[in-house]
């Protein structure tokens, strides 16, 4: 074989080792940020902070198949339930124009029109006497995929209760029985009392 043919193959063979090598370098990283991705696709946090910026509590959401577990904790609220929701844009600006963290927007309904049937609908946060809360439960209503839309999502826990729209037709309002407009969209649970982000 001509010598120049021999340097050739070698060139070649050295390329070869080099693909090889680099395709595996990069196998290596792909894998380690789909775990990383993973891990992020199946827990979402959020920390509640109050209009005056303190942190007043935590919030975790895992998502186990077909289910999401959600575990709250807060501390610094005032005693009694308060209203708690999924709200559908994750901003928490406290100095927001319409009052603070209404840039959160209204509930994330998952396409559900009604209060009480909103996928971001959730048990209530009763706070005992010391000021704290600590609330755990399942809900089928979302998965942490839909949460993470273009602009995301936020946790919020209101200053009042929350009545899920629960007004029987002998409360009338305006000549018409049962929940008005405001009722269907909010739950009566009043001011935005702490908020936070999902990530
Ligand atoms: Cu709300």
């Amino acid at each position: 074989m001509p010598d120049w043919m021999n340097r050739r193959r070698l060139a070649v063979a050295g390329t070869t080792a080099l693909v090889v090598a680099t395709g595996a370098l990069a196998v290596n990283a792909t894998t380690a940020s789909a775990d990383r991705g993973h891990a992020r696709a199946k827990i979402a946090r959020a920390t509640l902070h109050s209009a005056d910026g303190s942190t007043v509590g935590r919030v975790t959401l895992r998502q186990t198949r077909g289910k999401v577990v959600v575990k709250a904790t807060a501390r610094g609220l005032a005693p009694g339930f308060h209203g708690f929701h999924i709200h559908a844009v994750g901003r928490c600006d406290a100095n927001a124009p319409d009052g603070p963290f209404t840039s959160a927007g209204g509930h994330y309904t998952g396409g559900r029109p009604n209060h009480g049937d909103h996928a971001g609908d959730l048990p209530s946060l009763l706070v005992t006497d010391n000021g704290r809360a600590r609330l755990k439960f399942v809900t089928d209503r979302f998965t942490l995929r839909e949460l993470r839309d273009a602009d995301g999502s936020a946790v919020m826990v209101h200053a009042g209760r929350d009545n899920f729209a629960n007004i029987p037709d002998r409360y009338s309002a305006a000549g018409q029985g049962g929940p008005d407009a405001t009722t269907l969209a909010t739950g009566d649970a009043g001011a935005r009392a702490a908020c936070g982000v999902l990530r």
